[in-house]
């Protein structure tokens, strides 16, 4: 007979779901709700293996939570905006939406192609104005809140992209999409206050722990960086205002023995004396060029400049020189820093390098770190520190400096973050407009609601080139506009929003498609959101992932929803690699997925992408083999053919060991897809084939056996949650009306699942004892304390202690007690 025809199913049942809708959510369903999302792909070229990957995961559970009854949506759409397309639409001369929309159709064919249980209803393009004219609309809901505002700063510039970047987007110094050394530019930009969101986020996570990687959870905690601690008050004469520190030991502060500001910042800036001003201004140019990174590293060479002036102590009235150098960041903290060089690498590397002096204030019995270069960290007890001598907890001796900043009015107890303002501005063209206008009288002035969306002007090819201002600047009928408020010439903003911003808030509108009267409609939220599972790469662990965990809360307070966490769960997939590298046209070892979708068939390759091992884990495409995939698949296929001719009858007579076999597959796999484990899944399902095929091929009813029936069914549904072509094939052979999509997923007899048990023999010193009843897969520790555990055995043992355990697994345990 004919094998499994992979193309002609492929073809037969993609037509079949587009013509019945049969993934469709609908709003009207009563049954329980659950959302599956997949992060939507941003649309540069076709699906790679990467793609793959991440939507096989996120289909076996979609696919799962529909034959478990609930009404799933599982929705998709297209991170659309970006700078491919523009740099793409520079080089060919054209616009960047005709490259955006010629990939999305691409995409979205081989989308459909890979079989997908997905709800193409609700397709969303962030880059439609019907998408992104409420992007619009939210971004001025956070300027009315004060939660979008500008201001100026030196920001993270990518001379080659000439745009500035947000923080999250430099990796190592570098420009996160082209690998340029970015560098400092002084700019007016927009930013979202998501500080103030920052011990929220912190806090939330709660909720997230043991259902989203703690990897993940770890990153974000990190990149919020929450530092316990003191804001401290010195005066500096000839101002009026002291200047504040912070710092995370106060208890240290005896031993500060010089002040270092950060030579990007305004103070240094207002502070340093007319002599040191030259020699400062150089030293600034100098710093602007290096990047927040190298400055920060301990290994970094410290450089630095005298400022001219000096700093009083306020707890001892100490007069310390004040320097402005490259490692103390004026976006952190205060920009300035008491250092401890005694106590603090950094600082005493640049104290050596400059010659400052070294006080140690806390003796842990290390070398003196004058003289070793060595900081020491730990605990030990204080001196020369006034009323701290003597005391050797740290703890107490922050809470008394505190206290004693606190009575003075010189400092005071705080809590700061690393995490910064988001930075949204973009000089680029193809991004969400900023529907701001700047009016000489009014500032910076909404466009009224009513006036949304601004549009993008039709710029295409050369006007688009990067000339350091965004390309919309150029567009001056588009820019100059009356104001909104008084009428006067003004001026529309010309940055356009990181796409991240688009991608705060998609996951909303899936639940309201074509929504008209605002981003989504509440009732659809309260319907839907938020996400019951998530899927993605960790790469967007501290962007993506908390953006949208901000958005959320802020649409939670402006009463648009009413949860604080869009993203119940979690799942970040592991990559795919190739002979154990990352794939890469330098090393010629990309695979291609069309050619292997060609050659094997799409459920092969998404059986083997799932079957490769756990989600999370990198997937090797040396180390897996499709072709024996699909080999599997044809054996499953073949079942349903042999099946197929006999009529279903009462299952109860059919042979119980593959019966019992059958329903210990439904409940485990059922488990083991619900905590993430596909991969041990598939093997489940890959034995439950072999013991179908041994039965089938037994001498007497075979075929015709109720339970090979049963069993060849049951493989069907679980197989359509990783390979779905087949396993529609096998369902229709069966008998069943398409699609198996709509079936129920079966319960487990419990008769069928009670473990089989075995006799387990206890003997003392050669006697039998005790005779036990034990699961045959008793392990060795087990076995032994059940023995134990026995009271004719401890008759027996009489108190005395057990020399030697002799175990034969299953059946004997056998002790030898001492005197
Ligand atoms: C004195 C001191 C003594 C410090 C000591 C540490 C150890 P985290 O934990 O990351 O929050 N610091 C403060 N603001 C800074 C800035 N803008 N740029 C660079 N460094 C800055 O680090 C807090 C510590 O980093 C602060 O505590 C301060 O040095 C430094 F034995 O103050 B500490
Ligand atoms: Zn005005």
């Amino acid at each position: 007979r004919a094998g499994y025809d992979a193309k002609a199913a492929e073809a037969k049942w993609q037509k079949y779901w587009a013509d019945h809708e049969t993934f469709r959510a609908r709003d009207d369903d009563a049954r329980e709700r659950r959302y599956v999302l997949d992060m939507f792909p941003y649309p540069s070229g076709d699906l790679h293996m990467g793609h793959a990957e991440a939507y096989a995961m996120g289909d076996v559970v979609a696919r799962m939570w529909r034959l478990r009854g609930y009404n799933v949506m599982h929705p998709i759409g297209w991170d659309a905006f970006g700078l491919p397309a523009e740099n793409a639409a520079i080089r060919n001369n054209e616009h960047p939406a005709r490259w955006t929309y010629e990939n999305i159709a691409t995409q979205k064919k081989s989308f459909q192609r890979y079989g997908l249980s997905l709800d193409w209803s609700r397709e969303l393009h962030t880059c439609d104005e019907e998408y992104y004219v409420w992007t619009q609309w939210l971004f001025l809901e956070f300027f009315k809140k004060g939660l979008a505002y500008r201001k100026d700063g030196y920001v993270n510039w990518c001379p080659k992209d000439q745009t500035v970047l947000a923080n999250e987007q430099v990796k190592e110094g570098l420009c996160e999409r082209c690998g340029s050394v970015v560098t400092k530019r002084e700019l007016t930009q927009w930013y979202f206050r998501i500080t103030d969101y920052a011990q929220q986020l912190l806090d939330d996570m709660a909720q997230l722990e043991g259902k989203w990687p703690d990897r993940v959870l770890a990153m974000q905690r990190n990149w919020i960086g929450r530092s316990e601690g003191a804001w401290v008050d010195f005066t500096i004469e000839g101002r009026d205002k002291p200047v504040t520190v912070f710092t995370t030991r106060p208890d240290t502060l005896y031993g500060a023995t010089f002040m270092v500001v950060a030579p990007d910042s305004a103070l240094a800036n207002e502070i340093v004396a007319d002599a040191q001003r030259p020699g400062f201004e150089e030293y600034l140019e100098k710093v602007k060029r290096s990047n927040e990174i190298e400055r920060l590293s301990t290994e970094h060479v410290k450089t630095g400049v005298p400022l001219g002036v000096e700093a009083i102590n306020p707890v001892n009235g100490e007069r310390i020189p004040v320097w402005a150098a490259d490692y103390v960041l004026s976006e952190y903290g205060s920009g300035a820093i008491m250092a401890v060089p005694a106590h603090d690498q950094r600082d005493l590397d640049f104290a050596k390098k400059y010659n400052l002096p070294v006080r140690r204030v806390i003796d842990t019995g290390e070398p003196d770190p004058a003289e070793s270069g060595i900081a020491t960290t730990g605990d030990g007890s204080y001196v020369n520190s006034g009323p701290l001598d003597g005391l050797s907890d740290k703890d107490s001796g922050k809470k008394r400096i505190i206290a004693q900043l606190e009575e003075q009015s010189t400092g005071k107890a705080t809590v700061t973050y690393r995490l910064r303002d988001w930075l949204l501005s973009r000089q680029r063209f193809w991004g969400c407009p900023i529907p701001i206008i700047h009016c000489p009288h009014c500032g910076d002035v909404a466009v009224p609601v009513e006036q949304l969306p601004v549009r993008l002007p039709d710029l295409r090819g050369e006007e688009l080139a990067p000339k350091g201002v965004s390309p919309l600047a150029a567009a001056t009928a588009w820019k100059n506009v009356p104001c909104p408020a008084c009428g006067a010439p003004a001026q529309r903003d010309t940055d356009t929003m990181d796409t991240f911003v688009d991608s705060s808030w998609y996951f909303l509108r899936y639940c309201s498609p074509g929504y008209d009267k605002g981003p989504f409609r509440p009732e659809d939220l309260a319907r839907w959101a938020p996400i019951d599972q998530y899927v993605g790469g960790v790469e967007h662990a501290t962007m993506h992932l908390l953006y949208s965990r901000f958005f959320t809360k802020v649409l939670r307070d402006l009463g648009y929803l009413n949860f604080s966490e869009p993203f119940t769960r979690l799942l970040n997939q592991g990559q795919v690699i190739n002979e154990g590298k990352a794939m890469s046209k330098s090393l010629g070892n990309g695979v291609d997925l069309g050619q292997q979708l060609d050659a094997y068939g799409v459920d092969a390759v998404r059986l083997t992408v799932v079957f490769a091992g756990p989600p999370e884990d990198d997937i090797d495409w040396a180390d897996v083999s499709p072709a024996s995939s699909l080999r599997f698949l044809q054996r499953a296929h073949r079942l349903a053919l042999e099946v197929s001719s006999r009529p279903g009858s009462n299952p109860a007579s059919g042979d119980p060991t593959l019966r019992k076999a059958t329903h210990k597959a439904i409940s485990t796999i059922g488990e083991l897809i619900e905590s993430g484990r596909f991969n041990v899944a598939v093997a489940r399902i890959m034995e439950l084939v072999n013991a179908t095929r041994k039965t089938l091929d037994a001498p007497g009813a075979g075929g015709a056996d109720p339970a090979v029936r049963e069993a060849t069914e049951f493989i069907a549904q679980a197989l359509s949650l990783f390979a779905p072509y087949v396993a529609e094939e096998m369902w229709e052979t069966l008998g069943h009306e398409p699609s198996i999509a709509n079936s129920t997923w079966p319960s487990a007899d419990p008769a069928l699942l009670a473990a089989d048990e075995v006799t387990l023999v206890v003997q003392v010193q050669g006697k039998v004892r005790a005779k036990l009843q034990v699961d045959p897969q008793i392990g060795e520790r087990q076995a032994v304390a059940a023995a134990l555990a026995d009271d004719n055995v401890q008759r027996a043992l009489a108190g005395r202690p057990v020399l030697k355990t002799i175990v034969k697994l299953p059946r004997l345990v056998s002790i030898v007690p001492g005197a």
